[in-house]
Parts: C-alpha cells; structure tokens; sequence
C-alpha cells in the first residue's frame, strides 16, 4: 500500500517560522515534523508519495528520496487549492489499490493507523478515515456517524462534544472520481471532506476508526511546544553521547548528542534534549521541556524553559528563553530577555494571520524566525512574533511583531 503525505501547504499561521520553509520541515524534539509522520505510517506503507509545492526544495533537502529504505517520490501539487487537490495530484502514482493519506503537519501514533485499516477491512468499506472524540468541537468539523459508518462531515457545530477528522484517511483509487466533482469550499479550496461527503451521497462506505491516542495538528506556533513536551515527556531516555564536564549537573532524562559539551556548573533538569555539537555552559540553568538543536550554544548565566531552540542558534550569555521558539541561525545579544507571562495572568494572545488568537496558555514567550539577530539588553513581550532575517538593536523592546528582514532600533 502506498502512503501519500500532503505537505504543500503554505503554513501561514506559523509564520515566522514558516518564512522561508515548508512547516513539516521544522525540527521539534530535534527532527522534522514530517518524520514522524513517515515513521508513524511506515509500517503498513511499501512506498511514499508527497505532496509539494510551498519552498518544496527545503523538504526534499531534509528527506532526500527514501525513508527506512522504502522510496519517496515527491509530486508537485496540481493548480489550486485544498487537500482534494493535493490527494488528486497523487492520482498518476497510485494504482488499482487502495491507499493511505495523512496531513504532513499532523502527530499522530501507529496504533490510530493500524485501527484505521483494520477498520477498512472489517467493513469491507470504500474509504475510512480516524477520528477523535473531543469534549469541544469549536475549532473542527463534526463527524457524525451511525453505526459503524460515517453519515457526514459537517461544518465546525459549536462547543459541543463528538468526533472529529485527524486528517489520516484510507481511499480506493476510485475516490478521484470524486474529487474531480468536488467545488470549491467558501474558503476558496477544494477539500476533501466535501469529496467524502459526495461518496456518501453516492452510497459508497465510509467507515471510522475512533483512536484514543495523542495527536496534534500542527497549525499554530504553540502547537510546536505542546508537541515538544509531549515527545520528552513520553520518549526520551537518559543518554550521554558527549562530554559532561566535572561539576554537572543532569537530572534525567536529558539526552546529549554526539560531540556536545556540558560544562561545569550547568545544572539541567530532564526531559531535556540536546543535539550534536553543541555548547552547553558553564553555569547556566536548562529546565524542564527544552529541545537545543545540533550547533547551538547556551552560555553563561542563561535560564531555557519549555522552549525550543532550533540549530545553530545561540543564547551565549545572560539570557532567559521561556516557552518560546527560537528558529536556525540565530543570535540573541547578551541580556536579551523573552517575557512569557503578563501581570494579569492573561492567557496570551498572539497574531496570526491578522487577528489575535487565544493561545490558550498563560505562558508563552517569543516566537522568533530564522537568521534574528538581537544586540544587549532586548526585551520582547510575550507571544511577540519576529520575522526571519531581522535585526534587533541594542535595547530595543519589542511589543510589536517585527516583519521578516526589517532593522529595528531604540
Ligand atoms: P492546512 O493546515 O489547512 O494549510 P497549510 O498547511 O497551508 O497551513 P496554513 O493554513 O497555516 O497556511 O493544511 C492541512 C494539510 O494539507 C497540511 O498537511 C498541508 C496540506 N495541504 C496541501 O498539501 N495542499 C494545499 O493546497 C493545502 C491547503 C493544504
């Protein structure tokens, strides 16, 4: 069976980290976010197909052209917008089996697949699809079902409880029949749940797979830190590749990778993990739910919590870096700070594409693109985004969202 991966999409609401790459190439817990996805399907999968389009070099860059030994071929997605129009792309490379779909932003387990196909079978059905149950189903559409059947997909119904899509699904080749009678969506695209909705009008089988495990849809930064504790917190073993100087501290687990140096007086409470080549010390204070990448460095009187610091980025000296993301190549000048609560206890809110959201936590720091920079002493307010490629100047603070490449000073 074939699995194909939907990764084309633009991730507008992940900006800035999305600047200048697709999402699923940015690293949480240390690796892609797409990797999980192939290592969660690779068992029932003999091959991959994905979907591109958006910055498609950066992601063939990170995977090259096979996973675990099984070949990737990547497919340029057809003119539009949707998934109905990624999942037709792919139509030339599957055959007359069926095949397994699943969102390239999206963390889901092995166990929701293995239900789900099981589930395919069982009911002999034309298509399945996971679902969840959630107590409030503001923010997805409804799965209403009967039986062991799905009946429809409907529209986002409110803070009530049921089921909704995971966005992994199991189709026949005859689902791109459908597909090329789905219209347009009045968000301007052609999704496959409208494709799903036309195959039950036809009488086709649309069964379900209910999964209890976790999973997380990839949409906003925050996202990146729920899924960054989520991984540490369940998989990460004490392991020491690199050098841990006298005078140490590691609580476990912290996971250091190879050619890492831990100086003298770090003090650092697991579940942390560090990547390859990277400097850690001496004194500094590294805390629980932080992710360092490979390069880096954590100097000198520097505090991380709860943050991801993607590679080759530096907090060298003086610094606190609170539930926040720090993308690649980065600098933070001595005395930068990330405010990541307000006097209130508000929960924070944060821009995205135009509009404040809730982020739903009352702790959330600064959300930082590739290639920043910052001189001494910058304070940034909680949930401030700052674009890849800009430069912080000494003593700046930075309450506004600083766009990519822009040159901000006192
Ligand atoms: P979305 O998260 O809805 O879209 P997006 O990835 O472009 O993000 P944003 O809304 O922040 O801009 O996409 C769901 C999945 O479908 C995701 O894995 C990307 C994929 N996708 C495509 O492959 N092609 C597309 O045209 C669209 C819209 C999404």
């Amino acid at each position: 069976m074939k699995g194909v991966i939907l990764a084309a999409g633009k991730g507008e609401r992940l900006r800035p980290l999305t600047d200048d790459r697709p999402k699923v190439v940015l690293k949480v817990a240390n690796r892609p976010i797409i990797e999980y996805v192939l290592e969660n399907l690779d068992p029932f999968v003999d091959e991959f197909v994905i979907i591109v389009r958006y910055q498609k070099e950066k992601l063939i860059e990170v995977l090259s052209d096979e996973f675990n030994g099984k070949p990737i071929t990547y497919v340029e997605q057809l003119p539009g917008d949707g998934t109905a129009k990624a999942i037709e792309s792919a139509r030339e490379h599957i055959g007359d089996e069926e095949f397994i779909v699943a969102n390239g932003d999206i963390y889901f387990e092995e166990d929701g697949v293995r239900e789900l196909v099981a589930v395919f079978r069982r009911e002999k059905a034309d298509a399945a699809l996971l679902v969840k149950h959630f107590e409030d189903l503001s923010h997805f559409g409804k799965i209403e079902v009967e039986g062991s059947l799905v009946k429809r997909v409907a529209e986002k119904p409110g803070k009530v409880p049921g089921y909704a899509n995971l966005g992994v699904y199991i189709f026949k080749p005859d689902v791109f029949e459908f597909i090329e009678r789905t219209p347009l969506s009045e968000r301007g695209e052609y999704e496959i749940t409208d494709t799903i909705n036309l195959m039950i009008d036809a009488g086709k089988r649309v069964a379900y797979a209910a999964y209890s495990g976790y999973w997380n849809d990839i949409g906003r930064p925050w996202n990146l830190l729920e899924l960054n504790e989520y991984l540490l917190k369940t998989n990460l073993k004490h392991e020491v590749r690199g050098t841990v100087e006298e005078g140490a501290v590691l609580i476990p687990p912290v996971e250091v990778g190879e050619g890492t140096v831990i100086r003298s007086g770090a003090y650092i409470i697991g579940p942390v993990k560090i990547g390859k080549n990277s400097r850690i010390g001496p004194n500094c204070f590294i805390r629980p739910y932080t992710s360092i990448g490979d390069n880096c460095h954590v100097g000198n009187a520097v505090e991380v919590k709860n943050s991801i610091i993607m590679d080759n980025s530096n907090a060298p000296h003086l610094n606190y870096v609170g539930d926040s993301i720090i993308g690649e190549n980065c600098n933070l000048g001595a005395g930068t700070i990330t405010a990541n609560l307000r006097h209130d206890r508000a929960n924070i809110r944060v821009e995205i594409k135009g509009k404040l959201e809730d982020s739903g936590r009352h702790k959330l720091g600064a959300i930082i693109g590739h290639n920043v920079k910052t001189g001494i002493n910058v304070t940034i307010y909680p949930g401030r985004k700052i674009g890849s490629g800009s430069l912080i100047g000494p003593g700046v603070i930075v309450d506004k969202n600083v766009p990519p490449r822009t040159l901000v000073v006192v």
